[in-house]
């Protein structure tokens, strides 16, 4: 196993790889990690809803949940709580909408039971 050691470059690549991978994966809750919204937002169609989602278990969840509707066009910001089952999501109305937003979360693989109530926020 002596001969390893004289590849030193492919080593430092795999550990590159497995540091990314780690770091995406405990990406844990940046609130500062917003994207600069478009300038074409129309703040007079903003929109704010609750959505009651299902199958996230752990932060990453809510990570991935949170990145791919932030990435959506027209939305503004995102929060997520896999203990609430809950994404609240603010977005131009103009651009997207609930049921868009809703397909996307569908699509990796959570569900979105529908509307959240508003009473899920007391019981932290
Ligand atoms: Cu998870």
């Amino acid at each position: 196993m002596h001969t390893n050691l004289k590849k030193p470059k492919m080593r430092h690549l795999f550990a590159i790889a497995i540091l990314m991978i780690a770091v995406s994966c405990s990406n844990s809750n940046s609130p500062d990690a917003k994207k600069t919204a478009t300038s074409e937002v129309n703040t007079a169609a903003i929109k704010t809803i609750r959505l009651h989602v299902t199958g996230m278990t752990c932060e990453g969840c809510e990570n991935t949940v949170k990145d791919a509707v932030t990435a959506v066009e027209g939305v503004t910001g995102a929060e997520t709580s896999y203990v609430k089952e809950l994404a609240v999501i603010t977005y131009d109305s103009t651009l997207t909408t609930e049921s868009d937003l809703s397909k996307v979360i569908d699509e990796l693989g959570y569900k979105v039971e529908g509307p959240a109530p508003d009473n899920n926020e007391s019981s932290q």
